[in-house]
């Protein structure tokens, strides 16, 4: 079959490909974060969580740990029910959870909910070890499509999105996002967020922007994902990461940055794609917000607020929405 140069639709692409051709056609140039997790960025992500500057993971498990109960209590359950994770990840946190569920009276089905096939895996065989009394089916894909499945039930859910998900999505996003959530639960479903919230900024950049260079490699598998599955004859020696928090809007924006002019081309999709000398492609937005922010939120996507949960610094809220 014949290809020809810039008739992509002629060429068979990957949802990768297609998303890169788009977000490289604007200004400025943009790859979404959704790309981070191929099984090896999934891998690196579980590095920056084990980082002590990443505090938000350690946040969380904090009040998951010592809030199981009252989380579950202020969830009032009176039937078997159904935990739905979210962008589950390796889920170490989410077991703190659970644990804590596994000793109430109540029965109750969790599924995690991941994009990265790795990912689930590894949270498998994890959970089959430490909690090797809990029903779970796991499911690999898209959350939106899959929320969608699960909403034909009348089972009671509790819907988690934790670990700062909801950051990446910028405020006209949020809403939508919010209020997809609240149109595929029922009257008196819960939906347990985790906001990471405005603090010292330093201590937020350096969570960003990592000594170890650990983030830089998370933001540089994109590279290398260009190269293995869109065949860019890329040298990674002419990029740079570079991250940035606004302590004003509460969000960090990361980039990868071309310290050169340079013409890359994309073998599979058949194109030359030139950057300017310093020209960025914004990588991830990772917003943090304050209480009055939240409670707004709620309002505004049909939910009503239950109780926040935090960690002793105040670092991290999870809070606890009834739909
Ligand atoms: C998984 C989206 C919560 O934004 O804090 C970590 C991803 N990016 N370090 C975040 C991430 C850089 C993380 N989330």
């Amino acid at each position: 079959m014949a290809i020809y140069r810039n008739k992509i639709s002629e060429i068979n692409l990957s949802e990768f490909g297609k998303e890169v051709l788009e977000g490289f056609s604007q200004s400025p140039k943009s790859i979404s974060s959704k790309f981070f997790y191929n099984d090896k960025g999934s891998q690196i992500f579980r590095e920056i969580m084990d980082m002590p500057e990443y505090y938000l993971t350690n946040c969380e498990f904090e009040i998951l740990q010592n809030k199981g109960n009252t989380i579950f209590e202020a969830c009032q359950f009176d039937q078997t029910y159904r935990v739905v994770e979210l962008g589950a990840g390796d889920g170490l946190k989410t077991t703190e959870l659970l644990r804590h569920f596994l000793t109430q009276d109540l029965s109750f089905n969790f599924s995690p909910i991941d994009i990265s096939s790795g990912a689930i895996q590894t949270l498998e065989a994890k959970l089959k070890k430490s909690l090797p009394k809990l029903k779970f089916d796991s499911l690999i894909g898209d959350y939106y499509k899959e929320l969608h499945k699960l909403s034909q039930t009348g089972t009671p859910t509790l819907l988690l999105f934790l670990g700062s998900n909801i950051g990446n999505y910028k405020d006209s996003e949020v809403i939508d996002l919010l209020k997809l959530f609240a149109s595929n639960l029922k009257k008196g479903d819960k939906l347990l967020t985790g906001f990471d919230l405005k603090k010292n900024p330093q201590t937020i950049k350096l969570a960003y922007d990592d000594p170890k260079g650990i983030t830089r490699a998370f933001n540089m598998n994109l590279l290398d994902r260009m190269q293995e599955e869109l065949g860019a004859e890329i040298d990674q020696s002419k990029f740079d990461f570079y991250s940035h928090y606004d302590p004003i809007s509460g969000e960090v924006k990361s980039y990868l940055v071309s310290i050169e002019k340079q013409d890359i081309f994309f073998r599979n999709l058949q194109q030359h794609i030139s950057f300017e000398k310093n020209e960025l492609i914004y990588t991830e937005l990772s917003k943090k917000y304050d209480l009055e922010q939240i409670e707004k939120l709620a309002a505004q996507t049909g939910f009503e607020v239950v109780e926040h949960f935090f960690d002793s610094k105040g670092y991290f809220v999870d809070s606890l929405w009834k739909r």
